[in-house]
């Protein structure tokens, strides 16, 4: 796989550097998914499970794999991805006050974080196969300025946020928080951490905020591409061990994507198919747990 620091310190001009990003391997579809061989397969699906081979033997693994769906479910759930004749995928409106967010009856779940973690990226990622969907990322922290929802037919809603800390909208506090704490369709809270440097200060808050209003949350782990294997795990460890002693609200296992290769998102469609009741998964743990 060509990797993206490389092609920036190797190629000068920014017009080659876009030419070798289209030979980046990306894996948007479980089809092109299937030629794949089962550790490559495992790694681009489950990365938390790939890091696994990595851990001393005497570290507890059960956090990693409550929710372990087969690879069929995972077909599954991406067909709620692909938009459809009845299944229309698309940006469905943006606001900046509460009054403004739309009265939807469907279920929703929303991705918060610091600014510049890849919120918007994770979603266009989850959307990669809708063609047309404009989500926009940016390489300026600050850059998503409202809260846009973004409707999966009639079966539920994504919602992209502002980031808080550097540069955050000044009515972040108003917009975001009225919003967790009353959104009554809200089924779960993805609260992002960035890869490389872990839990933050600014995500303590978000975290505590979470807890206050007791409301369900997951985080999810961005740009595991650029770091080493030795130092995401040092920062999972730290952060499972944040989730098992500070934390009610906090679905146990971590999610971890590079949205830029893809890895972690076939598993995150999944999860979100399940939490908002679009997929039943049933001899799973995570359904045995739940009953
Ligand atoms: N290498 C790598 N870069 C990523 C990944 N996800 C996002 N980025 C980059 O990180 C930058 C910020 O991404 P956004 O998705 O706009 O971040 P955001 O959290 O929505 O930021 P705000 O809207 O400003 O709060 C962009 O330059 C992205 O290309 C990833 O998985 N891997
Ligand atoms: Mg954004």
């Amino acid at each position: 796989m060509l990797c993206i620091e490389r092609i920036k310190r190797f190629l000068p001009t920014r017009s080659l550097q876009m030419a070798a990003y289209r030979y980046i391997e990306r894996y948007t579809s479980c089809q092109e998914l299937l030629h794949l061989q089962t550790r490559k397969l495992n790694s681009v699906i489950f990365p938390l499970k790939e890091l696994e081979n990595y851990l001393n033997p005497n570290v507890d693994k059960n956090a990693f794999r409550i929710f372990d769906p087969s690879f069929d479910d995972i077909k599954r759930a991406e067909e709620l991805f692909k938009p459809a004749s009845k299944h229309e995928i698309d940006y469905f409106t943006s606001a900046v006050r509460m009054d403004h967010v739309p009265l939807l009856s469907q279920p929703e779940v929303c991705f918060i974080g610091r600014s510049n973690v890849g919120k918007s990226s994770l979603i266009k990622a989850l959307f990669s196969l809708v063609p047309d969907i404009e989500v926009k990322v940016s390489k300026t922290p600050g850059h998503t300025k409202k809260i846009n929802f973004f409707k999966v037919g009639k079966s539920f809603t994504l919602v992209d946020m502002p980031g808080y800390g550097y540069r955050a909208p000044e009515d972040f506090v108003e917009m975001v928080e009225a919003y967790l704490e009353t959104r009554e369709n809200l089924r779960k809270t993805f609260l992002l951490l960035d890869g490389s440097v872990g839990i933050q200060k600014a995500d303590k808050i978000a975290v505590d905020m979470c807890e206050e209003f007791g409301i369900p949350y997951t985080f999810v782990v961005t740009k595991i591409d650029r770091v080493s294997k030795g130092e995401l795990l040092k920062q999972l460890l730290q952060i499972q061990d944040f989730v098992k002693k500070q934390t009610q609200g906090c679905f146990p296992q971590l999610f971890l994507v590079s949205s830029l290769y893809f890895s972690g998102i076939h598993l995150l469609r999944c999860f979100i198919a399940h939490v908002t009741g679009n997929l039943h998964l049933p001899n799973t743990a995570i359904e045995q747990q739940e009953s």
